[in-house]
């Protein structure tokens, strides 16, 4: 059994708390974050990562957790990508950089994080059913972790803008499929409603048992190396960055470790709400409202949890920044050919950011900083072909591939 803590709800507005579990706002309108009140700490920062559920005593389920074992990513150190940032910067720029590569969980995304604790919630709840609006990886993961637990999952997409490698696993895991003629946006709002009429339980990052479980990326970062000085990931629907930001200061007030890293959020430049309001000092978003990009994973306009993450950069000191297309396939090239890692395009925004921002001076020398890759390279294998090219053909000679060695 999973030493659960003592938590409620509450309101990141007007800080309402709430006992009761099966809601998803605050009757002011307001995000909920799960607030941990007290918890006996079972797990040590001692360098040895099982996964997600070895942080159980700071993860607010009661039952056995339904799990594909996920969690417990690989961290790389990457003197490759060091040494580029430090030739494109004009001042020796000396950067310690990581890459926790979340490609490498079950679903060969970072989702299944948030999923194992969503979808054990929805039990706990006696959910039948659950659902979600994805732009492909969330419901891959919910649609393989439903498969696991025994109940339906229904997925809203936009219609033709889904990576194939994510389409085909929540087929095949067997979740009801249904592309919508909008984009994500209007997926997740209508989702909302069905959820609402039919009783479903939503596992987009608005709930906030999911990013209960995303926020061990920062556990198991602390765990491995210690508070880095900056994390740099991608924000689409700025679930993730809250999550992260949430589990650093968990550490912090539990006496684990004593700082924050300097939270840094990429967005593409054609989907780049959060990167505006920060810009402009603001704390909330303009919707983005015909969001376009090559990233398809971040083709968000309109992030449902913007008011967490802007919060999660402004109190960390972190900052925002924007990517080209050009730049996220430059990035997601530089990753696979130079480190071997292979991520799809929106992980590569990270990697973007990183080089941009290494330009920039915004990132300083001595800085130990983690890059998050959220999602593998196989997700979305369309989009590699169309940089790469396909395959050089020949007839079947010895000579004929002498020639084109
Ligand atoms: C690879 O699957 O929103 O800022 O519906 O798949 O927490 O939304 C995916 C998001 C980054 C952004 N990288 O994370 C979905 C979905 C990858 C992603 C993000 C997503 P959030």
């Amino acid at each position: 059994m999973p030493e659960n803590p003592d938590y409620c709800l509450k309101c990141i507005e007007c800080g309402r708390e709430y006992e009761i579990e099966d809601i998803y706002m605050c009757e002011c309108g307001g995000l909920l974050e799960v607030f941990i009140k007290d918890a006996n700490l079972k797990f040590k920062l001692d360098g040895n990562l099982r996964g997600v559920w070895k942080y159980s005593s700071l993860l607010p389920v009661k039952i056995d957790p339904i799990s594909l074992k996920e969690g417990s990513t690989p961290l790389y150190r990457c003197r490759r990508l060091e040494d580029i940032l430090k030739d494109r910067s004009s001042q020796n720029l000396r950067v310690e950089v990581y890459v926790k590569h979340e490609g490498a969980n079950p679903s060969g995304s970072f989702k299944d994080r948030g999923m194992t604790v969503g979808v054990t919630k929805a039990i706990e709840l006696g959910k039948r059913a659950v659902a979600c609006a994805s732009t492909g990886n969330t419901s891959a993961s919910m649609a393989m972790y439903a498969a696991k637990a025994g109940i339906k999952a229904y997925v809203l997409l936009p219609a033709g803008k889904v990576a194939l490698g994510k389409v085909a696993q929540a087929l095949m895991h067997g979740a009801r499929v249904i592309g919508i003629e909008g984009n994500f946006d209007q997926a997740l709002s209508i989702v909302r409603e069905v959820c609402r009429t039919e009783g479903f339980y939503l596992l987009n990052s608005i709930n906030p048992f999911r990013l209960e479980g995303q926020k061990t990326i920062a556990f198991e970062i602390a765990d491995e190396i210690g508070v880095p000085d900056r994390v740099i990931l991608p924000v689409g629907n700025a679930g993730n960055i809250s999550a992260i930001y949430k589990g650093f200061r968990e550490l912090e007030r539990f006496g684990l470790t004593s700082s924050i890293p300097m939270m840094t959020g990429v967005q593409a430049e054609g989907a780049n709400p959060v990167y505006r309001a920060v810009k402009n000092n603001k704390t909330d978003i303009d919707p983005v409202l015909n969001p376009e990009t090559v990233a398809t994973a971040i083709r968000i306009g309109q992030p449902v949890n913007a008011r967490k993450a802007i919060r999660a950069i402004y109190e960390s000191g972190g900052v925002a920044e924007e990517v080209s297309d050009r730049e996220i396939l430059e990035a997601q090239k530089l990753l696979a050919m130079r480190e071997g890692i292979g991520v799809e395009p929106a992980s590569a925004a990270s990697i973007a950011g990183l080089l941009k921002l290494g330009e920039k001076g915004i990132i300083e020398s001595g800085e130990r900083v983690v890059c998050i890759t959220t999602g593998h390279l196989l997700k979305d294998p369309e989009t590699v072909i169309r940089e790469c090219g396909e395959p050089i053909k020949v007839e079947a000679s010895v000579d004929a591939v002498r020639k084109v060695l």
